[in-house]
């Protein structure tokens, strides 16, 4: 009798961690057989994900929130976008999950299992914002090639796990030590072995400052499958492609990283403002570092109506990257005016701030915008309409604006 094959014990776990139930005859599946349920599957069951999020692409999957699915102070997966650059990884096999630290400025190189490095290292939680560089990219005209994320590919939740800078110190680093770039287990849309879909990575300060996680845990609970399980890097404040998922070795840099989407024009402006549709050369192209202020009005929802005479209660996050948001404000007037909003201190660095507003001063029915304007610890504020135009269509950063009707 020919022997059939079968797939592997990790890929097995990874089918069922994605089902979210045990494959009772799992042994018997062949090789190469995607069970049913997850031929053609529905992303909100799936990930988990409210149905109200918007699916901007399936291969690989890229999903992001509605400004009204934000409202929670802190971020639930089910309101969590997600950017995939390529295909989740199929064989996730925790027991055996390590975690390599390499690279010409490590002493020598050191591989840790998940196990060690949540026993040897004190485990720390923050509440990190992670908003895609590419957040807003579909108001840019003319257009930038990429997805077309509106308002949505922004998260705050809270992290739990070990600090880098711990790990990087037991292991040893050498004095020339300037980046670091993380490596993942995730598969190159080509299905290319020899390809990683994204390697990025740091500057040698951030990855030690003291926020910076190696991180096994979302919210409380093992991190979601679509959003790195079982570890991942965070590097709160950054555009969120430095956070990378499913993390599997950091390599120690002599010189900037040099990984996939590190070099070109990839997560990079050009490093002198540019008139819209300029070309810009590669070596006029900067890399994003901290991510610039910006604020969402979670609530009430765009479209909301309010009778003649009532106020309107509005809240929502600021955040400004590595800075604090020190001032927020709201207008009714299209920016002609702006009036204050209350602004809370963030729960630790490198998490959104909340603000809120009882809007009194609609003077009589009619149509109205409630815009709204943060203003970090620098003196910079938001742009009202779009921020100056790039390339690749990052950063845009623009006051977000919902629609109000006075009945
Ligand atoms: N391994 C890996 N890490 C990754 C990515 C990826 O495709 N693979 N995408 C990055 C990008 S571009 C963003 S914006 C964030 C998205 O994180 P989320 O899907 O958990 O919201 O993950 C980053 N980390
Ligand atoms: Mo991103």
């Amino acid at each position: 009798m020919k022997r059939r094959s079968f797939i592997s014990k990790g890929a097995l776990g990874t089918f069922s961690t994605i089902l979210g139930a045990e494959i009772v005859f799992g042994h018997e599946v062949p090789l190469g057989y995607t069970p049913l349920a997850l031929q053609d599957p529905d992303p909100f069951k799936l990930f988990k994900k409210d149905s109200d999020m918007t699916v901007l692409n399936t291969k690989p999957w890229n999903i992001e929130a509605k400004a009204h699915l934000l409202d929670d102070k802190i971020t639930p997966n089910k309101f969590m976008f997600i950017r995939n650059n390529g295909l989740i990884p199929e064989n996730i096999d925790v027991n055996n999950w390590s975690l390599t630290i390499d690279g010409e400025s490590v002493k020598k190189p050191k591989t840790y299992s998940l196990s060690e490095l949540k026993t040897k290292f004190q485990q720390y939680t923050y509440q990190l914002t992670l908003e895609c560089g590419g957040n807003g990219r579909s108001e840019f005209n003319p257009p930038a090639k990429g997805n077309q994320w509106t308002i949505g590919a922004v998260s705050c939740a809270n992290w739990t796990g070990v600090r880098l800078k711990d790990v990087l110190e037991d292991v040893g680093l050498k004095s020339d030590a300037v980046y670091i770039g993380y490596h993942a287990a995730d598969i190159h849309l080509s299905r290319n072995p020899e390809k990683e879909p994204i390697s990025r990575g740091v500057p040698i300060a951030k990855a030690q400052q003291d926020e910076t996680l190696l991180a096994f845990q979302m919210n409380g609970e093992d991190i979601p499958l679509a959003h790195g399980y079982p570890l991942r890097l965070v590097s709160g404040g950054w555009p969120a492609s430095t956070s990378g998922k499913w993390v599997n070795g950091i390599s120690v840099r002599n010189k900037e990283h040099d990984g996939a989407k590190m070099t070109g024009t990839s997560y990079r402006v050009p490093c002198e403002p540019v008139a819209p549709g300029e070309k810009v050369a590669d070596e006029d192209m900067c890399i994003i570092e901290s991510m610039p202020v910006k604020s969402l009005i979670t609530y009430p929802k765009s479209g909301a109506m309010i009778k003649e005479g009532q106020s309107l209660n509005i809240r929502g996050h600021a955040w400004a990257g590595e800075l604090e948001v020190s001032k927020m404000e709201y207008s009714v007037d299209f920016g002609s005016t702006w009036n204050n909003c209350t602004i809370e201190k963030p729960v630790n660095r490198l998490a959104w701030q909340h603000f809120s507003a009882k809007i009194s001063d609609f003077p009589k029915k009619g149509y109205y915008e409630v815009w709204a304007r943060a203003t970090d610890s620098q003196g910079n504020g938001q742009p009202m309409l779009l921020p100056g135009w790039n390339p690749k269509g990052y950063l845009n950063n623009a006051c977000h604006r919902i629609a109000i009707k006075v009945i």
